[in-house]
């Protein structure tokens, strides 16, 4: 018989010989004849919140000079339900122009990302971003994520009450070890004989990443489909919380080429109440710890552990997890997973603002002073800054003096406000792709903005400049702005070259579908232009382009996720 440890994929045994995700790191750190960490010990970094990267733009030329490649990492640091102080923000803007490239980066999770740290840099930026009382650990690793909710907590008490939940359970399902302090922050070492605990994780932690979200209806904001695990807050007859729908099973990330991956809508399993929530989520992580394929890292998240195993199978076995039974779920509408651009009003009179943030980089450059802006509207103190699931930032919670303030600023820096902007562009998102990402085959982050460009051309010309149509590129199939649930998604496969894939629901509850192969930009725009003629001249009402292109039959529907490929002979 074959030993069961021989099949573990190489980072299961990385992460048991690890002492608890210490590996060698401190060493690593201590060894100035390189920019790098020992190899095993980049898996390990990412469970402290950071990964190794290379410049990719330099690569090639590095290469033939017999050059080490240009080493530095990305930080990740969690932002639970996104909230964060004026005084954190400022934080990160701070150890963004000390230690890293000079650019704060908004993620599709609502978390901030720095790039460009060198490796004697790590300790001084991952203290500061701890000092700030922000932190690291989890952020990336097979291990719970930052734990996403719809945004401005501020809104609503409603609002309120889902964030403080989304914030007990990231600390809940925070790993145990000690290993983050002890390298990071000085902590009390642990003798070399002796094993600190991961009540929920266990040894080996879970076989993958494992990300969940809540989201309050009718905004799909977080795309609580593409979660591991979801909440939808279901109010009461009061307005208050009353309980959640529990959603499990959604994913993105795909391998171009192997039929076996492919995105995946979570499905609705249930409801639970409030005081529910952290058994359930206990719940579900264990059941994925135990029964995730530990052997095959591109079939290890828990969709695949449900769609092998059928919901009946994950619903029975989680109930026997937590001892009791979840009650039906409650039918909920979604209207959409943008976020509300500018001024909003909320509940109590108080203002919000949300600054629409191309592709979640805030820089100074090219003349526009956007990280300046918010340095300065930060340094005001007022309200707080929550980051959004479309990589954009809200400034909310403020009176009608402290909403001059920042209009001043606004105005000062000369920012871009919703006004200005297409709604197309309103609705794109994209990953970070080139330079920094190891794993782009395309251009993403630095190139959606001119197609977005091109493409209001053609929308203008056939009156559709305020169509809002969601439009998301990445710069491969992993899914980083989850692209396959966008009504025109991008996904890059080899330079200058993309997926088109269409048809998703604007409420973020249907997959899209591939439509064309490895096509240039002419082709995207060639291929787009007399669908956006059709749409224009079919759409009944307020229909919604995705869903037009599925009733005129442009594209069918896609049910289930291993469905996601195109139709015979479509795609070419
Ligand atoms: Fe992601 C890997 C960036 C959200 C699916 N993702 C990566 C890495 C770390 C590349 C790597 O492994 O070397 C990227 C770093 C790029 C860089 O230079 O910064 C990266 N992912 C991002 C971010 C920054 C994209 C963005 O533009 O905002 C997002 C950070 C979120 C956060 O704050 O935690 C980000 N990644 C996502 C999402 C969207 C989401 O979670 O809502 C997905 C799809 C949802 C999902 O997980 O199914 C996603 N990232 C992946 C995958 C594919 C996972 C899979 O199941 O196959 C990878 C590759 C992997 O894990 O092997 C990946
Ligand atoms: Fe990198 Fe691919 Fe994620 Fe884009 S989608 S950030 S290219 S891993």
């Amino acid at each position: 018989m074959s030993d069961p440890d021989q099949q573990l994929s190489p980072v299961e045994h990385i992460k048991r010989a690890s002492r608890h995700l210490r590996g060698t790191i401190e060493q690593g750190l201590a060894d100035r004849l390189t920019g790098a960490l020992a190899p095993d010990d980049t898996q390990l970094s990412k469970f402290h919140g950071f990964y190794q990267q290379d410049d990719r733009d330099l690569r090639s030329e590095r290469q033939k000079q017999k050059l080490e490649p240009a080493w530095s990492f990305m930080i990740r640091a969690r932002v639970p339900a996104g909230r964060c102080t004026p005084a954190q923000w400022l934080a990160m803007d701070a150890i963004a122009r000390t230690h890293a490239n000079g650019t704060l980066r908004l993620t599709t999770r609502q978390a901030f990302q720095l790039h460009g740290v060198i490796k004697r840099g790590l300790r001084p930026t991952i203290r500061a971003i701890n000092d700030s009382l922000l932190d690291t650990l989890a952020a990336c690793g097979d291990v719970n994520r930052n734990v996403m909710a719809s945004v401005n907590p501020w809104r609503s008490a409603l609002h309120a009450q889902v964030a403080e939940l989304a914030d007990a359970v990231s600390a809940h399902l925070s790993p145990q070890t000690g290993a983050y302090h002890e390298i990071w922050l000085d902590g009390e070492k642990l003798a070399a004989d002796a094993v600190d605990v991961e009540p929920i994780y266990g040894d080996t932690y879970l076989p993958r990443k494992f990300k969940m979200g809540f989201v309050v209806p009718p905004d799909n904001d977080i795309d609580v489909f593409s979660q591991d695990l979801g909440f939808v807050a279901i109010a009461g007859e009061d307005g208050a919380l009353a309980g959640f729908n529990v959603i499990v099973g959604g994913g993105m990330g795909t391998t171009h080429g192997e039929p076996d991956t492919f995105p995946r809508l979570g499905d609705v399993i249930g409801r639970c109440r409030p005081d529910q929530v952290l058994a359930v989520s206990e719940g579900v992580v264990k059941v994925q710890r135990d029964f995730g394929d530990r052997t095959n890292r591109k079939h290890a998240r828990m969709k695949y552990t449900i769609e092998d195993r059928g919901v009946e199978w994950f619903v029975q076995t989680l109930q026997a997890y937590i001892g009791f039974e979840l009650e039906a779920a409650i039918p909920v509408r979604f209207i959409g997973t943008g976020d509300r651009l500018g001024w909003v009003q909320g509940d109590d009179g108080r203002w919000h603002y949300t600054q629409f943030i191309e592709n979640g980089r805030l820089a100074d450059r090219d003349g526009h002073t956007l990280l300046s802006a918010f340095r300065e509207i930060a340094e005001l103190g007022h309200g707080q800054f929550v980051l959004t699931p479309n990589q954009n930032v809200t400034v909310s919670a403020l009176d009608d003096t402290q909403r001059a303030d920042v209009e001043a600023v606004l105005e000062r820096h000369g920012i871009t406000r919703k006004g200005t902007l297409s709604a197309l562009r309103r609705n794109s998102m994209a990953c970070v792709g080139f330079p920094t990402c190891a794993l782009s085959m395309a251009e993403s982050e630095r190139y959606l903005p001119d197609l977005v460009t091109r493409l209001e051309q053609i929308l203008d010309a056939h009156g559709l400049a305020e169509a809002p149509i969601v439009i998301r590129m990445t710069g491969c199939p992993n899914g980083c702005a989850r692209p396959f649930l966008a009504e025109i998604g991008l996904v890059g496969k080899a330079p200058g070259r993309y997926n088109l894939y269409l048809g998703a629901g604007f409420d973020g509850a249907r997959l899209n579908r591939l439509y064309r192969e490895n096509i240039d930009e002419d082709t995207i725009v060639a291929e787009l232009d007399p669908l956006f003629a059709r749409y224009a001249a079919e759409r009944e009402g307020d229909e919604y382009f995705g869903d037009f292109l599925v009733r005129s039959g442009v594209i069918r529907a896609v049910t289930s996720g291993p469905d996601f490929r195109a139709d015979e002979g479509r795609a070419a």
